[in-house]
C-alpha cells in the first residue's frame, strides 16, 4: 500500500510517467534529427527499448555510436547536435498536439492540491523537453504550479543515480520520509529508493517488465493512485 496523504510532496517523473513520450516523441524526434544529420541510423521501437536502459538522449546517442563500431569522440559534437535537433523536434511534436498525458494524471494532482500536498518533478530529461510538455499538454489543465523541478541539466549524474531526488529533496528542505516518487522504470526506481524515497510505480510502454521488487506499489495506471485511498499492493508478473 502508499499512502499519498501521509506526504507533503509527491515527485513525479516525467517521460513514462506523466505522459507516455517516449515511443511517441522522443523515438520519432530521434529519427528526424538523425536523417537530418545526414546519419544513417534509424531505430526502431525494439532498438529503442534496449537503448532505453541508458537514462539520457546524449547518453544514448553515444552508447549507439559505440556499439555500432563507430570512434564515439570524432563524432562527439555531431551527436551533440543531433541531440539538439532531437529537442526541437520532440518540442514540435507536442506543438502539434499529439500527445495527452497519462489518464488519471490531472486528476490526481488536483486531488492532490484538495489534500494540501504539493507536487515535484524530478526528470533527467533536458528542461526544454518539460516545459513543451508543460506548455503543449499540462498546462490545459489548471493545475497549480510545481513547487520544485529538477531536469537533466541540474545534476552531474543521470538517474539511477539519487542526484536529481537529493537536489529536489534540498530544494524543499524536506527530509526523504516527507515526500514520494511516482515513476515508470527501475533507473527511476533505485534513484529515488537511493535517496531515501518511497516509490510508487506505474507501468509504461517500455518498462512494464522490469524488475521492481523495491517499489511500495505497481499500478498499471495513475488512476489508482489517490490521495484518499490507500491501495493494495500488486506486483509485476
Ligand atoms: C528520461 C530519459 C531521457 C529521455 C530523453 O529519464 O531517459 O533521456 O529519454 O531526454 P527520466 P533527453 O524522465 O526517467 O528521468 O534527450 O533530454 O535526455
Ligand atoms: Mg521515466
Amino acid at each position: 500500500m502508499i499512502d499519498l496523504a501521509r506526504h507533503r510532496c509527491v515527485l513525479f517523473d516525467v517521460d513514462g510517467t506523466i505522459a507516455e513520450t517516449e515511443g511517441n516523441a522522443h523515438l520519432p524526434a530521434f529519427n528526424r534529427a538523425l536523417a537530418e544529420a545526414g546519419l544513417p541510423w534509424r531505430w526502431s521501437r525494439d532498438d529503442y527499448a534496449r537503448l532505453l536502459k541508458t537514462a539520457g538522449g546524449f547518453e544514448r546517442l553515444l552508447r549507439f555510436a559505440q556499439e555500432s563500431g563507430n570512434d564515439a569522440d570524432a563524432l562527439r559534437e555531431t551527436l551533440q547536435q543531433v541531440h539538439k535537433a532531437k529537442n526541437r523536434h520532440f518540442a514540435a511534436i507536442l506543438e502539434e498536439g499529439g500527445l495527452p498525458a497519462r489518464e488519471g494524471f490531472a486528476e490526481l494532482v488536483l486531488e492532490l492540491a484538495a489534500a494540501g500536498i504539493a507536487w515535484g518533478v524530478v526528470t533527467t530529461t533536458s528542461r526544454s523537453n518539460w516545459n513543451a510538455l508543460w506548455t503543449h499538454t499540462l498546462s490545459r489543465h489548471g493545475l497549480p504550479e510545481p513547487v520544485v523541478i529538477v531536469c537533466g541539466e541540474d545534476v552531474q549524474a543521470k538517474k539511477p543515480d539519487p542526484e536529481a531526488y537529493e537536489l529536489a529533496l534540498r530544494r524543499l528542505e524536506m527530509p526523504p520520509q516527507r515526500c514520494c516518487a511516482i515513476e515508470d522504470s527501475r533507473n527511476g526506481l533505485l534513484a529515488a529508493k537511493l535517496a531515501g524515497l518511497e516509490v510508487a510505480i506505474v507501468k509504461s510502454e517500455f518498462f512494464g517488465d522490469e524488475k521492481f521488487d523495491e517499489a511500495r506499489v505497481v499500478v498499471d495506471e495513475l488512476t489508482e493512485l489517490q490521495p484518499s485511498a490507500p491501495i493494495r499492493t500488486v506486483r509485476s508478473a
